[in-house]
């Protein structure tokens, strides 16, 4: 069996028992510097190198990295010392530290045979859940998941319903109950440019981050943000399966205007939790937690008849959210 992810699994790196043969014990001397103390930030992650913008720059440098004062957990082996948006010391084209980072969008590594972790971005304001009307449909339970993943990030939620030219006019809109999630929600067309002026307004000026499903539009979005038409490599829907091809293939920082960071990330098909505790869930769905005051003391909202979320929205996807926490 998968050995369960916690947030101190970072620290397992240290366990002699789980190094590998021949692997050095981590120094310690690493140790990241305070958020202020960098020189540089990370722009794009690439096979043992990033790609970081020196304070002053006007493009990205290529840099290696100085493991010996970087090292600090098993992600660093799988994937890398850094991620986008990360603060970081610079030194002669080399990453020597990273800065502490005021929040993370952190996940398990799919298809990690040990419970490695990988660090999509740090130091956002706010977060661009992406999802669209239509092809492929609207996924509440993979919206929900970044949802909660910013909540617990102290995130600012922004939900963004794209390829609202597909919904049909009298479709029904799956989406419309999230006026009460604790997320903003704008409904955008990056084809037709609709809603972009909007969304464009809560992102101006702050570091947002763009996830959610393949396909939905993400990086469309964001060439019309950034008034690049040539920015990304446009993949089309496959039309019969409805899924999206994953065009976007790492986590790219943008900078946008007026001091904006946007950050392009690759579609996902599912999102696992990362140091959300099954008791601790409930904070990040806030119209449940107010209907929850109904409740019996007792109430675990996990199906119970008298439980006052039931008939709720967002209630069935609570549960199989929790039913996945510890
Ligand atoms: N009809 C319609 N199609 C759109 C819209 N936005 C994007 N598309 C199309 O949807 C497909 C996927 O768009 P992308 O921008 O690559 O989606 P993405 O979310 O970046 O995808 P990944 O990088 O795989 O996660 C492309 O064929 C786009 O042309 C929209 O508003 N309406
Ligand atoms: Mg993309
Ligand atoms: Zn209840």
């Amino acid at each position: 069996m998968r050995p369960r992810i916690t947030e101190d699994s970072w620290l397992d790196d240290d366990d002699p028992a789980r190094r590998k043969p021949g692997k050095k014990p981590i120094r310690k001397n690493a140790r990241t510097l305070g958020q202020d103390e960098g020189n540089a930030t990370v722009t794009e992650i690439f096979p043992n190198q990033a790609a970081a913008l020196l304070d002053g720059a006007a493009k990205p440098c290529l840099c290696g990295y100085k493991m010996s004062t970087l090292a600090f957990g098993a992600a660093v082996r799988e994937r890398s010392p850094v991620c986008v948006n990360d603060r970081v010391r610079v030194e002669a084209g080399v990453i020597t530290r990273r800065c502490e980072r005021r929040n993370r969008l952190i996940r398990p590594a799919p298809n990690a045979r040990d419970p490695v972790f990988h660090v999509l971005a740090a130091n956002m304001d706010c977060m661009v859940v992406v999802s669209s009307a239509a092809a492929p449909g609207f996924s509440p339970g993979l919206v929900d998941r970044f949802l909660v993943a910013a909540s617990a990030q102290n995130i600012e939620r922004i939900l963004c319903v794209n390829k609202v030219d597909l919904a049909g006019p009298s479709g029904t809109r799956p989406w419309s109950h999230y006026q009460s999630s604790g997320a903003l929600v704008v409904e955008t067309s990056a084809l037709k440019g609709l809603g972009t002026e909007r969304l464009l307004a809560l992102v101006r000026g702050r570091t947002a981050v763009f996830c959610g499903q393949s396909g939905a539009g993400k990086t469309s979005l964001l060439r019309r943000l950034l008034d690049d038409s040539e920015y990304g490599r446009i993949g089309a829907v496959n039309e019969r399966s409805g899924w999206g091809r994953h065009t976007t293939s790492g986590a790219v920082l943008l900078p946008g205007p007026e001091g904006s960071t946007f950050i392009d990330t690759p579609g996902v098909m599912n999102f696992g939790l990362v140091g959300v505790k099954r008791g601790g869930l409930l904070e990040h769905f806030p119209e449940l937690r107010a209907a929850a005051l109904r409740c019996g003391r007792d109430c675990l909202h996990d199906g119970e008849p008298a439980c006052g979320l039931t008939g709720l929205p967002r209630y069935a996807s609570y549960r199989s959210i929790r039913s996945g926490l510890a």
